[in-house]
């Protein structure tokens, strides 16, 4: 295919985009400012990606080079296109792997136990029974015992990110970069499958991320999803 393309995990709908990975990469392509068409995947429809080596969006595919996971496609697009850097030094690189895997082991549980069964409700249809079950073997029980709608968890977990957004607009400073954007990923992951409101207005996380959602002419707010 000529040009890029991002294959973004969808819902019922071909607009709902709710992968926090896949969001991570939108955001870093319109940082890049490069341009990029995206292609609606379902989580059953391993076949189309098969090519990238890999069972999970996102897959980059620039030109005749397939690219896979979210990590790789940062350091792929900054090693390819060095304009505009996601991580402008091998420190910052080094540094927001912690960030990354705070977001992927503390952030996106906290929401993941508060959001599960919305997820499951706007899944295409053809992966539902898929999503059920490789989620409930892993989780060891029901969705619905699962899930719990405590803000609590979530609300304590975010203190570090809560005093670093006081300090400074954006997790990378001055503009936003891959920081934010792992992170930003995850609290659009639950804007577009769930009601919930998790955060309040006065609380600096909700501050950042309005923010975010105006980044790159309100991408991210223009998304299909839920206002809170
Ligand atoms: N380490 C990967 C994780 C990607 C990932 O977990 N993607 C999910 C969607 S959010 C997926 O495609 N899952 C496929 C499945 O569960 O079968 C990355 O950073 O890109």
């Amino acid at each position: 295919m000529a040009g890029i393309a991002l294959y973004e995990l969808a819902g019922a709908e071909d607009d709902r985009r709710f992968s926090p990975f896949c969001w991570r990469i939108h955001l870093a392509l319109l940082h890049k400012g490069l341009a990029f068409e995206t292609i609606p995947w379902r989580f059953t429809e391993k076949e189309r990606i098969a090519v990238s080596g890999s069972e999970k969006v996102p897959v980059l595919e620039d030109g005749a080079t397939v690219v896979p996971d979210s990590w790789a496609i940062a350091e792929y697009l900054d090693a390819t296109y060095p304009d505009r850097p996601l991580l402008d030094s091998p420190m910052a690189k080094a540094e927001a792997r912690f960030i990354g895997a705070w977001t992927e082991r503390v952030l996106q549980g906290d929401l993941f136990r508060l959001i599960v069964t919305d997820i499951e409700a706007h899944l295409h249809e053809k992966d539902r029974a898929y999503f059920r079950s490789s989620r409930e073997a892993r989780l060891g029980t029901t969705l619905e015992v699962f899930c719990n709608r405590s803000l609590e968890p979530l609300r304590g977990d975010l203190g570090p990110l809560r005093h670093s957004l006081i300090a400074q607009p954006f997790l990378s400073g001055a503009a936003p970069a891959w920081a934010d954007y792992m992170v930003f990923g995850a609290f659009q992951w639950a804007r577009c499958v769930s009601p919930l409101q998790l955060l309040e207005p006065s609380d600096p996380v909700w501050q950042w991320r309005e923010r975010m959602l105006d980044a790159f002419d309100g991408a991210g707010r223009a998304a299909k999803g839920y206002a809170a």
